[in-house]
């Protein structure tokens, strides 16, 4: 086991057709100063790598025609099992396979926190028309999916995900304050923020931001929050539900049934 991912370090290695990609992604930015500081380890898998032919062929027609190409068994799978042995060596044990797919269950928040506590995981970005099925039901251990719409592949989501579980390794953040505050903002969108200048183009600061009065802040913040939330994600209050004072809050913008 190497000694920096031995303790709270999350080991990943992304499977892709597209490993400059990938590594444009974690060599800036936050993500770059998690690798740096031995938070986070992200090694790449190229499957053309892996392939037998001379053309290198990762890909092949759909069994029973129609559009587009499929991954090929042999070198995906090859792939994986290299980042598998290398997962191995790293922590001792296996690691969790991902693969970003279009079928996949949607990535939420929660998913985001229970991952982080996985020691490792293999994450497979697909390209073309998807994998060979039997590639999932080998070597796969859970399919996501980052929302409905459609990507050209899956390595931004890999890279989504990647970053969503990058914000809660500790020293990543530069603020764990606000990692710790959406514990409580849980289920509501942020409120409005503003910084200097008190007025700009006729736009004022909110007075009661400038007032002092942090109370009367805090109150301000958690109506705003709730005011949004219902009126541009009320699908996220309903699921979990308003507390009496969040109701008085809301007053006149709450419906009375
Ligand atoms: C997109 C491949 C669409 C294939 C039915 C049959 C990974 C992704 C991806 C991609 C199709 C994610 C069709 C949200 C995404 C990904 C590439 C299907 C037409 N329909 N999350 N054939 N959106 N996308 N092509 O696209 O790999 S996670």
């Amino acid at each position: 086991m190497t000694e920096e991912m031995s303790g709270k370090g999350l080991w990943i290695a992304v499977v892709t057709l597209f490993p400059e990609l990938v590594r444009s992604l974690s060599s800036a930015g936050v993500l770059s100063r998690a690798v740096a500081s031995g938070r986070l380890h992200i090694e790449v898998f190229n499957p053309r790598d892996f392939a037998n032919d001379r053309h290198r062929s990762v890909d092949d027609r759909p069994y029973g025609g129609g559009p587009g190409m499929v991954m090929m068994v042999e070198p995906l799978m090859a792939a994986i099992e290299a980042a598998q042995a290398a997962a191995r060596g790293a922590t001792g044990s296996a690691a969790h396979v991902i693969c970003l797919s279009p079928q996949g269950r949607a990535l939420d928040q929660q998913r985001v926190v229970e991952l982080v506590g996985t020691k490792s995981m293999i994450l497979v970005a697909g390209r073309y028309e998807g994998i060979d099925e039997r590639v999932t039901k080998l070597a796969v251990d859970e399919e996501l999916s980052i929302g409905d719409y459609v990507l050209t592949g899956g390595e931004l989501a890999a890279m989504v995900l990647v970053d969503a579980m990058s914000r809660f390794l500790p020293g990543t953040l530069g603020n764990d304050a606000s990692v710790c505050e959406e514990s409580h903002l849980d289920g509501r969108l942020d409120y409005p923020h503003y910084t200097r200048p008190e007025e700009i183009r006729g736009l004022p600061v909110p007075e009661i931001l400038l007032s002092g009065d942090h109370q009367a802040v805090e109150k301000w913040r958690r109506k705003e929050s709730l005011k949004r939330t219902w009126a541009r994600r009320p699908d996220l209050l309903t699921k979990r539900g308003l507390s009496d004072e969040e109701y008085e809050l809301l007053g006149d913008d709450f419906p009375d049934t």
